[in-house]
């Protein structure tokens, strides 16, 4: 991209982003949650698509002008069902959170109980967390996992929910290594007369690319953002059946929001369109490979990984057996290129601000054509960055040798 504009128009703004982008070009983001989109996606973003006020939905519009937004919204959502087979999408809840919370208010009332996956096991803020709105205006009942096998356990689920008797029971998760059973979910909570909610934020692309189950045709509403391994632009959607459609439209707008960014829309209908090709399959399968051999190199190194290895995107790292913390292995790898983030491990016995563990991701990785190759050498990597924590000189020299890796794989 030229960002001649840019250049001109604002020197501090462009030179702080040639700084990002050499960031970005030289060094590995393991952050699991994001990725890089394509430049079409970026093109559409930055489009006269930013500029439309067009509250209401496609043929139902409060502004006049709306011709081609509507093409566009009405290209995304037929896009999005073909991806996930959903019978109903809504695509303009302003991000994952939003859209979490559109759903329970259109779907229960405050007070109301329901369930969903602790924050410090995996979960996510909105899944019922007490300092989040989800906590605070519902009655959350927190699962967890098993504290042996570090996994799921439905049996433990279906005992709390026939106990709790939720109005809903969510699944999803930010930071569990393994496939979750939709399905399972989806009979517990037919079991016990609550709707199913699914929040595939982290795994959308996966789903999409046949290398996880789907939540549909079970679930009954499923939330995603769709920058993620998904490789959108930062914005969410909602998924549901049929029956659940008038009430999610109605709390998604006007109920929460006004005028929908339009130009993430646009961008959506690229992304969803670029995912429907059989090469978003490959690319999906090569993230889990690439998973894989990244966990296998950390455990040769000598790391206890969480559940044992992935079945997903991501590998959460316990880091008691080296002696380091969360925040410190962070800091560590982030001197020598490489950018993770210090995550709590499952009955963390630290706090979330300097937890045991760190969590890993490759979709970014992926994207930029890496292969289990470079898996083996990033683990080498991650494995001498912590051992030399304390040691400046070493770590600048690590990220040299991460600085050569990425030279034949830029991102822009
Ligand atoms: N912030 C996201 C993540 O990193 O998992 C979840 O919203």
């Amino acid at each position: 991209m030229g960002y001649e504009n840019l250049k001109r128009g604002d020197k501090v703004v462009y030179a702080t982003m040639l700084k990002e982008i050499e960031r970005v070009n030289t060094g590995l983001e393991l952050i699991p949650s994001e990725n890089f989109p394509s430049e079409a996606t970026l093109e559409a973003l930055g489009s006269v698509f930013n500029d439309k006020y067009s509250e209401g939905y496609p043929g139902k519009r409060y502004y006049g002008g709306n011709k081609f937004i509507d093409v566009i919204e009405n290209l995304a959502i037929e896009r999005a069902k073909k991806l996930f087979g959903a019978e109903h999408v809504n695509v303009q809840p302003y991000s994952g959170s939003p859209a979490n919370m559109e759903v329970y208010l259109a779907l229960m009332n405050p007070g109301d109980t329901f369930m969903g996956m602790k924050l410090d096991q995996g979960g996510h803020l909105t899944h019922g967390h007490k300092v989040s709105f989800s906590g605070k205006l519902f009655n959350a009942v927190q699962y967890g996992v098993n504290k042996e096998t570090e996994l799921l356990d439905y049996d433990e689920i279906r005992k709390t929910a026939l106990e709790v008797r939720p109005k809903m029971i969510v699944c999803g998760a930010t930071a569990y290594p393994r496939e979750i059973d939709f399905k399972a979910f989806h009979e517990i909570a037919e079991e016990v007369g609550a709707i199913s909610m699914a929040d595939i934020a982290h795994i959308a692309g996966l789903i999409v690319g046949g290398v996880h189950q789907s939540p549909f045709p079970y679930i009954d509403v499923v939330t995603t953002t769709t920058h993620k391994t998904l490789r959108g632009p930062r914005g969410a959607m909602i998924m549901c059946k049929e029956r659940f459609a008038k009430d999610i439209d109605a709390t998604v707008f006007p109920g929460m929001q006004g005028g929908p960014h339009d130009h993430v829309t646009a961008a959506m209908a690229v992304a969803f369109g670029e995912a429907l090709k059989p090469e978003f399959k490959n690319y999906a399968r090569q993230i889990v490979k690439n998973a894989r051999a990244l966990a296998e190199s950390l455990m040769e190194n000598g790391f206890r990984l969480v559940t044992g290895g992935t079945d997903n995107h991501l590998i959460l790292v316990d880091l008691r057996s080296k002696g380091v913390t969360g925040k410190e292995a962070e800091t560590a790898l982030d001197i020598a290129g490489i950018t993770v983030n210090k995550n709590t491990i499952p009955y963390d016995p630290r706090k979330p601000f300097d937890p045991s563990g760190i969590r890993l991701g490759t979709p970014t990785v992926t994207t930029r054509g890496m292969r289990e190759a470079e898996m083996k050498q990033i683990g080498k990597f991650i494995t001498a960055a912590i051992d030399a924590k304390d040691n400046r000189e070493k770590l600048e020299e690590i990220r040299q040798e991460v600085k050569a890796l990425c030279q034949p794989f830029p991102v822009y």
